[in-house]
């Protein structure tokens, strides 16, 4: 593409799609395969090198802040990913992407009122995220004036008291919906919780609704508990690691150590993913600088399996089924006595799994019966092994019946209550898994309540609230009026031009955000910015220096403590911001919410009384790495009505498709964080200068005589029947099964509909969508 080419294929909803149409000059898209370097290694080296100098120009403080990232004595977590910090404590701990997203935070760039006034809100939305982002640190509380259709500045107390009224003046709290977005540290989780139950609502949409409600639900079905059991010292001793789902390179390269480490002590080390992702070939570690120097790569893999999209299911049935036959001849398959001992509903499980017929599983998962009795010699072979996955396999319809079917396949062999065994689900944000353990959850336990109601002296509502998608029709249905949002809810969620619709029909959306978004320039009739503090950044309060605390993906709690200098004097925490709404919207409040402001050991008293396993809550997070909450099934207790691991026996769905139609996954670039676009490159999967593509299958594309580069339009078919098209996308052939195809979110939300969520999680489909595909006219 040039710069003098027609945007003919910008979408009229969303102007996220195509390169920055602000930016001067467009390169022209580069497109050279998948990568075959290791992955991290010198690649990365060079690519934070050209960010740092290129980009943010924070090379000098930035490194400082840097060194102290994920520290055992102090420093600020990552807020990159949930991946747990190193057990040994002493090395450094970071990554590329953790690098970059804190460089990104830490821009020199500054949003000021100025900005506001040059450009009106009509203007600014049809920018590219891109570009909105690109302008830096928001300042200053901003206010939408229809008038003049541009943000103007208002002071925090006028800002907290607009939303207070709003709140206060709504006929039902239930028109009230509170978006958390799992950067969100414990402490002001907690506030925000305590708010709106204390309004009287549990409309807690996060964005767990889109990306693990299905793990926590399919856990808690089987195992009585919502999160993983593993942590990383089961990593470093387990005997095979399956990795499902998951783009480690990008999403978790913090990861890449562990695989390296594993690969080296033997371990076997299976990826099933339609992409042989980077991080499922080989690495080189960052920070082993001997290795880096002598470019020596420590492969992450002994075997990949390309399942097609939502084949997985059929695949993990099929490798117990495997693991059932050879137990036929060789006993020691089964670990009988934990299944006698520990486990409800193997008798049932065993029938279903005769009763499968082998080519059905074949065709299902579109892997071949050699290869999937492959995985099942080497999971036998292993003594210990783990399961983990990320959104692959939470963001289609039987994400349930299949992540049950990985807990199945773990307690055949008694993987599950000892070390280096277990199931262990990767999640995104970097403490989406505090959000929960803190109370954000549109469907509490009525133990959390009692609890919540007889410490803090609230009636908390018992309804369940809603979830994201609820929420989104809720908002449309005129039904939720006042929105408060951490985040890029409007384009984060599904059915862009739909979730614009509801946005736009409430009469008020609050954001409290550190840079412009999609979220920002979509919104209600009237609307707040809150500029917020980011977490690499010193919070003062009344009682000095504040840290904050998080808990990652294997359920260790820790501090965090930012350490920079606040990029504009007129920030505020989200701790203070969300207290301040609290203050103004409930001026008979129990809930010392000044003194928790004032001091965060005092929330942190509160929850320690509140929530389950954080009982002495301000000494431990002191201790040096933290603690690590208790998960009872990692002690074979189990909270399920059997008292026992519960064996699930789903019926396998038939996932086969209409000819002509093709199964979309929707994912990440290696150059983006969610809704953050870093650039328009995606290093691992070698392409240039281009988001709006389609990664197909080579032989796909030539069987409708496509070549690469070629312009389609892509339609997707909901189940109500009703179609959506984003046009001119550029195909790019790659190594995927065939009717298999990928591309970007957020550009692809437009396809998802809103009704489209699964069953099972009411989680958005965000992978195998159907479409068609059509060549652009
Ligand atoms: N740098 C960076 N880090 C991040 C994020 C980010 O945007 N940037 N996002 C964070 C968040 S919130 C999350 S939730 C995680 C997301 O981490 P990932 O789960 O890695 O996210 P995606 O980019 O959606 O990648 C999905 C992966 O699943 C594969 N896949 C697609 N369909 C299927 C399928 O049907 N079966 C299987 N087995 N695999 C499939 C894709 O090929 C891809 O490798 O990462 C977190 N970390
Ligand atoms: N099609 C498709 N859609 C998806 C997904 C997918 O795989 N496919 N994945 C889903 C998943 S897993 C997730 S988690 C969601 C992500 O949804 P969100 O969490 O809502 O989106 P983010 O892009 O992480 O939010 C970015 C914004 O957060 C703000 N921000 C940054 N730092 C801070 C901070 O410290 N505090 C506050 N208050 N704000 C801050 C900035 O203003 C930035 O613009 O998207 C979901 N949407
Ligand atoms: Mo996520």
């Amino acid at each position: 593409m040039t710069a003098t080419e027609p945007r003919d294929e910008l979408d009229p909803y969303n102007p996220d799609q195509g390169p920055s149409r602000r930016r001067a000059e467009v390169a022209p898209p580069q497109f050279t395969g998948p990568y075959r370097h290791p992955a991290a290694g010198w690649g990365a080296a060079k690519s934070v090198g050209a960010f740092m100098v290129l980009g943010e120009k924070e090379p000098v403080s930035g490194s400082r802040a840097i060194l102290k990232m994920n520290h055992e004595n102090g420093g600020f977590d990552c807020p990159g990913c949930a991946w747990p910090d190193s057990i040994k404590g002493t090395h450094l701990d970071i990554c590329e992407n953790g690098i970059k997203h804190v460089t990104w935070e830490m821009t020199h760039r500054r949003v000021k009122r100025e900005f506001f006034d040059r450009h009106t809100v009509s203007e600014l939305a049809t920018w590219s995220s891109y570009d909105l982002e690109h302008e830096g640190r928001l300042t200053e509380p901003m206010v939408y004036d229809p008038a003049t259709d541009k943000y103007v500045p208002i002071g925090w107390p006028e800002a907290l008291e607009l939303v207070g009224r709003a709140l206060r003046e709504l006929d039902d709290p239930n028109q009230a919906a509170f978006y958390t977005s799992g950067r969100l540290p414990n402490e002001p989780t907690f506030l925000y919780q305590q708010l709106a139950r204390e309004l009287g609502t549990n409309n807690l949409p996060d964005c767990s609704n889109m990306c693990h409600e299905a793990s926590g639900r399919a856990l808690q079905a089987s195992l009585g508990t919502g999160k993983g059991t593993c942590d990383l010292e089961d990593w470093s001793v387990t005997d095979a690691l399956f990795i499902l789902g998951v783009n480690a390179a990008s999403n978790a390269p913090r990861m890449l150590t562990a695989l390296a480490d594993a690969h080296r002590r033997g371990a076997q080390i299976v990826h099933i993913n339609p992409f042989v992702e980077a991080g499922a070939k080989s690495t080189i570690i960052p920070h082993e600088f001997v290795e880096m120097a002598m470019f020596h790569a420590t492969p992450t893999s002994t075997l990949n399996i390309q399942p097609v999209i939502a084949g997985d299911f059929a695949l993990l049935r099929g490798i117990a089924k495997a693991v059932l036959e050879t137990s036929e001849t060789d006993d020691k398959a089964l670990d009988h006595e934990f299944i006698e001992r520990w486990t409800e509903g193997f008798d049932a499980y065993a029938a279903l799994l005769r009763a499968t017929p082998w080519p059905e599983l074949v065709e299902q998962s579109g892997v071949e019966e050699a290869v999937i009795r492959q995985a099942a010699r080497i999971y036998t072979e292993a003594d210990r092994a783990i399961i983990s996955w990320c959104l692959g396999i939470t963001q289609v319809e039987h994400s349930v019946d299949t992540i049950r079917e990985i807990v199945n396949l773990l307690l055949l062999r008694g993987n599950l209550g000892r070390e280096g065994a277990g199931p262990s689900p990767i999640r995104g944000h970097s403490n989406v898994q505090g959000n929960r353990t803190c109370g954000i959850d549109n469907n509490p336990t009525a133990e959390f309540l009692d609890r919540l109601g007889q410490v803090t002296g609230i009636e908390p509502p018992r309804a369940p609230g809603y979830d994201v998608n609820e929420s989104i029709r809720a908002m449309h249905a005129g039904a939720v009026k006042v929105f408060v949002g951490m985040g890029n809810f409007a384009a984060a969620a599904p059915d862009t031009a739909y979730t614009f619709e509801a946005l736009r029909n409430t009469e008020l959306t609050v954001q409290i955000s550190t840079k412009l978004n999609r979220s920002h320039v979509v919104h209600g009739k009237r609307a707040l910015i809150l500029p917020t503090l980011g977490h690499t950044e010193k919070d003062f309060q009344r009682s000095g220096l504040q840290v904050t605390t998080v808990e990652d993906s294997m359920a260790m709690v820790h501090r965090s403590e930012g350490m920079r200098t606040p990029p504009a004097p007129d920030l505020r925490s989200e701790t203070a911001i969300i207290g301040g709404i609290a203050m103004a919207a409930l001026p008979d409040s129990p809930t010392p919410w000044q003194e928790w402001i004032d001091d965060y050991d005092r929330i942190r008293d509160v929850m320690a009384k509140v929530i389950d396993g954080f009982e002495d809550y301000n000494r431990r997070v002191r201790l040096p790495l933290g603690f690590r909450i208790r998960q009872p099934a990692r002690e074979l207790v189990f909270l399920t009505p059997s008292g026992k691991a519960e064996f699930s026996a789903a019926p396998l769905p038939d996932l086969r498709l209409p000819a002509g139609r093709y199964r979309l996954s929707t994912m990440r670039s290696h150059d983006q964080w969610n809704t953050t676009v870093y650039s328009y490159n995606d290093r691992y999967r070698g392409v240039k200068n281009l988001r709006t593509l389609i990664f197909m299958n080579p032989d796909d594309m030539a069987d409708r005589g496509w070549k690469q580069g070629d312009h389609v339009d892509v339609t997707s078919h909901a189940r109500d029947g009703s179609t959506r098209t984003v046009r001119g996308y550029r195909l790019i052939p790659y190594p995927i099964p065939r009717g298999c195809v990928q591309g970007y979110m957020p550009e692809l939300n437009v396809l998802i509909a809103i009704g489209d969520t699964s069953t099972q999680s009411d989680q958005p489909l965000m992978k195998n969508i159907p479409v068609s595909i059509e060549a652009s006219a």
